[in-house]
């Protein structure tokens, strides 16, 4: 299949309220989105770098750089029929997996229309609805963090995660367990602590958490799996896992005992699927992270959090979670029994909307052979 033309778009959304992790913060969705056409169809991705390294070393513009210049030529010279080809087209180009992934998910969604299959189907998901659970940002204070998890509670999300960082921990946890003794709860590092800190994060055994996510720095999967011999909870790794042959060493090194999958961290659905697979037969459970993507990477977010092996709750809230307006309608809303409904239209099976797209876009640019 000849692709006729592949668009960037620079976008830029505002959040409804910042975003604080424990090593950054964020008040808008940066991101690049990605409109390719091929046959008479239209297909979209994003890729899910923000502005600033701070999650991982890729950001919007190497997302640019190295679509510009090295992906979009090969991929315009090919011609694809599936996703493995395109997969073998960036071989080549080591890393900057967010970038691969943005126009992987855009191939995903054209061989999906041009199959007649929602991307659900295309990935062998099932079920009409997936689980999901809010992430919850460093707040000013305790106070204010049990307002903002109440809030969210009252709007039917059924498990909370906890951005936690040193001195913003232990309390804040505690004082939401208090509160909410049933609540699906788990928290999240960013990559901040050492393993000196193990005995402060044995602390968190206390409060029957789900998991720890990612508590450790992102290419430390040894004293990730010494850190879990000395807890109790479960240890999720996120940041640590950008291929299945990391799940597999973290898995064989006792670093976890659950994986987060997303599929921009990781080089796409494709490789998504595959750590799903692993994890599926080795009776790890995974769950689908967040990117606080627009409606355009929650659709397939949503799409592979419904095959079988996503046995916890995604990081995948409503569109009014982030986000005044949504470039998709009608935007994501949370069912009352905190599920998302997954798409079943061809594709990614949402409507983008190109005025709205259109409104936050700071830079575009159509490549064609
Ligand atoms: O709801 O998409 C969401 C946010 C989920 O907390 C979330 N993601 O490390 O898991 C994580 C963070 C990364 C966010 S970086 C902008
Ligand atoms: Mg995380």
């Amino acid at each position: 299949m000849k692709i006729d033309d592949i668009t960037l778009f620079h976008v830029k959304l505002p959040y409804l309220a910042p975003f604080q992790t424990s090593r950054w913060v964020e008040n808008d969705h940066e991101c690049l989105l990605v409109r390719l056409r091929a046959a008479g169809l239209t297909a979209w991705g994003e890729c899910v770098a923000g502005a600033q390294p701070g999650y991982s070393y890729e950001t919007t513009k190497t997302n640019w750089h190295i679509l510009e210049d090295f992906i979009i030529p090969s991929v315009l010279a090919a011609s694809l029929d599936d996703v493995p080809a395109y997969r073998d087209a960036v071989e080549p180009v080591m890393g900057h997996n967010m970038a691969k992934a943005g126009l992987e998910m855009a191939l995903w969604d054209l061989f999906a229309q041009r199959d007649g299959l929602s991307l659900q189907q295309a990935l062998g998901g099932a079920g009409d609805r997936v689980r999901v659970g809010v992430s919850v940002g460093i707040q000013p204070t305790v106070d204010r963090l049990l307002e903002v998890v109440e809030g969210y509670l009252g709007q039917g999300y059924g498990r909370v995660k906890l951005k936690i960082k040193p001195g913003r921990d232990v309390a804040e946890t505690a004082a939401v367990r208090r509160a909410h003794p049933d609540l699906l709860l788990q928290v999240d590092g960013n990559s901040v602590y050492r393993i000196g800190d193990a005995a402060h994060l044995a602390e968190l055994d206390d409060f029957g958490l789900l998991l720890i996510e990612q508590p450790l720095a992102h290419d430390d999967i040894v004293d990730h799996a010494k850190l879990q011999a000395a807890l109790k909870t479960a240890i999720c790794l996120d940041e640590s896992i950008t291929s299945a042959e990391h799940a597999r060493w973290a898995l064989e090194l006792k670093a976890c005992r659950v994986i987060n999958i997303k599929p921009g961290r990781v080089s796409g659905l494709h490789e998504g699927r595959r750590i799903h697979d692993l994890c599926y037969q080795a009776g790890i459970p995974v769950w689908m992270g967040g990117m606080l993507e627009t409606g355009i990477g929650r659709a397939s977010n949503v799409a592979l959090a419904s095959l079988p092996g996503f046995r916890l709750p995604g990081d995948i809230s409503a569109s009014a979670r982030y986000y005044h307006e949504d470039v998709i309608d009608p935007p994501f809303v949370l069912n009352p029994d905190s599920t998302v409904s997954v798409p079943t239209a061809p594709g990614l099976g949402v409507k983008v909307r190109p005025e709205v797209v259109a409104r936050y876009t700071l830079a575009q640019k159509n490549y064609s052979a």
